[in-house]
């Protein structure tokens, strides 16, 4: 099954890996977040994360059969071997990892792609290039999730990049429930988090919230 990319998939886009769920399991919190309604997941398998590839990949296969279950498109985090084998909707990708074109070349369509922009350079750099879905933009706010994040964009910086990109864009970094209406003003077509639901006290509340707030 392959979901077909829409903008309405970035309202609430949970961004998850082993890494982010500390004594959790995260298959269950990926389950309980789609019971309360993400509208995309991204499997992101990273720094502490000490799984192998034949880990990932059969954890990849459960988190994928998830999520199609629930209709909710399964985006993988950078790798593009990963996201092929497992036959991901879509993949995503940073300004540091494989350049974009090869990237899209070696997609060939199979999968909607996602490209991190978090400067008006970078923005206008993927106008130009065909076949991107979407542009996901932060860190908005201070980060503990990403080592190596970017500086800060913050939200009057989100704003202009979403006025300059003929791409939708979805927020990420350091967002927390009291910002989702802010970034939502900014025209962003929704927010990415990780802790906000790894670590919520309640995954149906976080996520009604997030929905309610991009629409
Ligand atoms: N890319 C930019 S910031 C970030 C990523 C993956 C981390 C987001 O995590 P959190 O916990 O929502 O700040
Ligand atoms: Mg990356």
């Amino acid at each position: 099954m392959t979901l077909e990319f829409d903008a309405s998939q970035l309202q609430a886009y949970f961004v998850c890996g082993t890494q982010d769920v500390g004594d959790r399991d995260l298959e269950a919190v990926l389950q309980a977040a789609l019971t309360a309604g993400i509208t995309a997941f991204q499997y992101r398998d990273k720094g502490t994360s000490r799984l192998t590839a034949a880990e990932r990949l059969s954890l990849g296969l459960r988190l994928r059969d998830r999520c199609h279950q629930a209709g909710v498109p399964f985006i993988v985090d950078d790798d593009v071997t990963l996201a092929l084998l497992l036959e991901a909707d879509g993949l995503h990708v940073g300004q540091k990892d494989d350049r974009i074109v090869d990237v899209l070349n070696r997609v060939n369509g199979r999968l909607f792609v996602g490209l991190s922009c978090s400067t008006l350079a970078e923005v206008r750099a993927a106008n130009q290039i065909a076949g991107l879905a979407y542009l996901g933009s932060g860190p908005i706010f201070p980060t503990s999730s990403k080592a190596d994040a970017d500086p800060v964009v913050g939200l009057a910086g989100l704003q202009q990049l979403v006025a300059a990109s003929t791409r939708p864009i979805v927020a990420i970094g350091g967002i927390t429930e009291d910002q989702l209406a802010p970034i939502a003003a900014t025209g962003a077509a929704g927010s990415a988090v990780i802790s906000m639901i790894a670590q919520s006290p309640d995954i149906a509340q976080t996520v009604a919230l997030m929905r309610r707030a991009a629409q």
